[in-house]
């Protein structure tokens, strides 16, 4: 049977999820045979564009009548267009994949968590998380879930961006916080927090966050606003020149985990010549481990017992658990991969009718870390977490 997908939203997410969709028959010939049914936005010139170049059959400019309709549905919408359509399109019985942060607030979140626990466990609710499905991410999960780096001491992730550093760089809805719910915290930490959650938040390595003390900091307080669109407008047709921002450029957090470990956190939009730098370090009484996702073909391992420090593995081989959909060993992947092995194993599920992680809770897991940093900054003090 071929799935039939819709999905919501076509600029850097929705050209991504296609990209990977396409490539499915080419190199993972086991996937489930789908169509590139139906993309959804509001503008129809903007979308009959879109479709013709990501390979959509048709559009339309009502999610509402395209979530039951189809047999799979992807949010990539802004932050704020996360929850209505895809608790809409579960409470239709269709699975759903929504961009990450799940939605821009804990309650948003809370609810589309519920939505997915009622469709049940064969309607797959799946949060695109994309950086569990690196090759190098998922040894360096192999080697702490066999225990190789002991009792976890220090867990540390850092992502740096730089985009915002200009102050003329142009307003966006991720610059506004009922759109996006939060800057940096959400569509970066979001990534962190979730990766650390999901190498050693088991119960036998780190356990829970059950504390977070947060810091959250705007450089730049408005931004000129681009083009002369209606929502650009003042309302008689006379472009405002700039908005404000009301979301974080950059936040910072220390972790206290469950089982006594200490984690540090930070991400920002302003870090000078840093384009995409997402950094994780675990330290354990037996070894460290380090990932850059500017390297991401590779994960430094040290162990304890050998003193030539950091060993550079090189995950292009059989350590890769994609190795054998791609090249030859050793022609390294990049970025977009990740979002082909994301798609594959959502896509395998929602055919197999089976659970897919990271799910809805995964991200609402996420959010309440998140939540606890934006309350810990208002408080100015440690926030426990349930
Ligand atoms: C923008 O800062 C962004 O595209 C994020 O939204 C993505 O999640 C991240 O992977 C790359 O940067």
């Amino acid at each position: 049977m071929t799935l039939e997908v819709g999905v919501l939203g076509y600029r850097f997410m929705g050209k991504a999820h296609a990209n990977a969709m396409a490539r499915l028959p080419m190199f993972f010939p086991d996937a489930p045979e789908i169509e590139r049914s139906v993309l959804v936005g509001r503008d129809e010139d903007a979308l009959s564009d879109a479709a013709d170049r990501l390979g959509f059959s048709s559009i339309s400019t009502d999610w509402a009548e395209v979530v039951d309709d189809v047999d799979v549905f992807y949010n990539l919408g802004p932050n704020h267009v996360h929850a209505e359509p895809s608790i809409a399109a579960l409470e239709a019985g269709t699975p759903v994949f929504c961009e990450k942060p799940l939605a821009p607030t804990l309650a948003d979140a809370e609810s589309m968590a519920e939505a997915a626990r009622e469709a049940g466990g064969d309607v797959p609710a799946g949060c695109a998380f994309n950086y569990r499905f690196v090759p190098a991410i998922r040894y360096a999960k192999r080697l702490l879930d066999d225990g190789e780096l002991g009792e976890i001491r220090h867990v540390r992730g850092r992502y740096l961006q730089d985009w915002l550093v200009d102050p003329e760089a142009p307003w966006s809805w991720r610059n506004d916080e009922e759109m996006a719910g939060s800057g940096a915290l959400g569509d970066l930490g979001a990534h962190t927090v979730d990766l650390l959650r999901f190498l050693v938040g088991d119960d036998d390595l780190a356990g829970e966050i059950e504390r977070v003390s947060g810091h959250l900091q705007t450089f730049v307080d408005e931004r000129p606003v681009e083009g002369e669109t209606p929502e650009e407008s003042r309302g008689d047709g006379n472009a405002v020149e700039t908005r404000p921002v009301t979301v974080d450029d950059a936040y910072s957090a220390q972790l206290a985990y469950e089982h006594g470990a200490m984690g540090t956190i930070e991400a920002t939009r302003a870090a000078t010549g840093h384009k995409n730098d997402h950094t994780i370090e675990i330290h354990g009484s037996e070894g460290s481990l380090r990932f850059s996702l500017e390297r991401l073909n590779e994960l430094e391992v040290l162990r304890s017992d050998d003193n030539r420090g950091y060993e550079t593995i090189l995950v292009t081989d059989e350590d890769d658990p994609y190795v054998d959909h791609w090249w030859p060993p050793g022609h390294v992947l990049g970025w977009e991969h990740t979002f082909v092995h994301e798609n594959y194993e959502f896509l395998s599920a929602v055919a197999e009718g089976r659970e897919f992680a990271p799910n809805f809770e995964d991200g609402l897991a996420a959010q309440r870390v998140l939540a606890a940093i934006e309350e810990s900054d208002d408080r100015g003090e440690w926030v426990g977490l349930e």
